[in-house]
C-alpha cells in the first residue's frame, strides 16, 4: 500500500494548530497538515522532514517528531488509491511557516478547524489527536471519496 505523511505544526500553550490550504493535485483546495508520498530510498520520519522543508520552509529534527495516528485510507473499487498515512505533531522546529506554490500555511485554533474545508473524515480523528490520543485507524470511502462506507478508530 503507497506510504504517505502528514505533519501538524502544534502550539499547546496557545491551544493552535498549523493547517495548510492545497493549491494544486490531490485534495487541492482543503486544508491540512503537510506532508506527501514517501520516495523510495527514505524512511516515514525523513519523508515527513522533506516535504515539510518543501511545502512551507520549515525545518524538523527528528526526535521532535510525535507519530500520533496512523491511518489506512480504501477507495471502493480503486486498489491503486489505497494508502497508509503516518501523522506526526511537533512542538518544535526551525523558520517561519512560509507559502509555497503548494501550500498556504495559517494557524487555527484547535475550536475552530475548518472542517467543512477538510477531508470528511478528519472531523472524526483529528480532535482526539489534538487532545493526546494516539489512534490507530482505517476508514473506507465510496469510489470517488465523497462518503465513508465503513471506519474503525482504535488505538495506535
Ligand atoms: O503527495 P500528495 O499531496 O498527493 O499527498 C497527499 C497528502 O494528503 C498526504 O499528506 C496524505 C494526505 N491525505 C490523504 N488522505 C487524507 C485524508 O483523508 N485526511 C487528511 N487529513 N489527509 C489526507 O491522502
Amino acid at each position: 500500500m503507497r506510504q504517505c505523511t502528514l505533519v501538524f505544526l502544534n502550539k499547546p500553550t496557545e491551544q493552535k494548530i498549523l493547517l495548510a490550504m492545497k493549491k494544486r493535485g490531490f485534495g487541492i483546495g482543503k486544508w491540512n497538515g503537510v506532508g506527501g508520498k514517501l520516495h523510495d530510498d527514505e524512511t516515514i520520519q525523513q519523508a515527513a522532514i522533506r516535504e515539510t522543508g518543501e511545502e512551507i520552509s520549515v525545518k524538523i529534527n527528528e526526535e521532535d517528531l510525535q507519530n500520533v495516528a496512523t491511518i489506512d485510507f480504501f477507495f471502493e473499487n480503486k486498489k491503486e488509491f489505497d494508502q497508509q498515512v503516518h501523522i506526526f505533531f511537533t512542538e518544535k522546529w526551525q523558520g517561519e511557516p512560509t507559502e509555497s506554490e503548494e501550500m498556504k500555511p495559517q494557524w487555527y485554533s484547535y475550536s475552530e478547524l475548518p472542517f467543512k474545508n477538510m477531508w470528511i473524515n478528519d472531523v472524526h480523528w483529528l480532535p482526539k489527536v489534538i487532545k493526546g490520543e494516539k489512534l490507530k485507524a482505517t476508514f473506507t470511502f465510496n469510489q470517488d471519496g465523497s462518503q465513508i462506507i465503513k471506519q474503525s478508530i482504535g488505538v495506535l
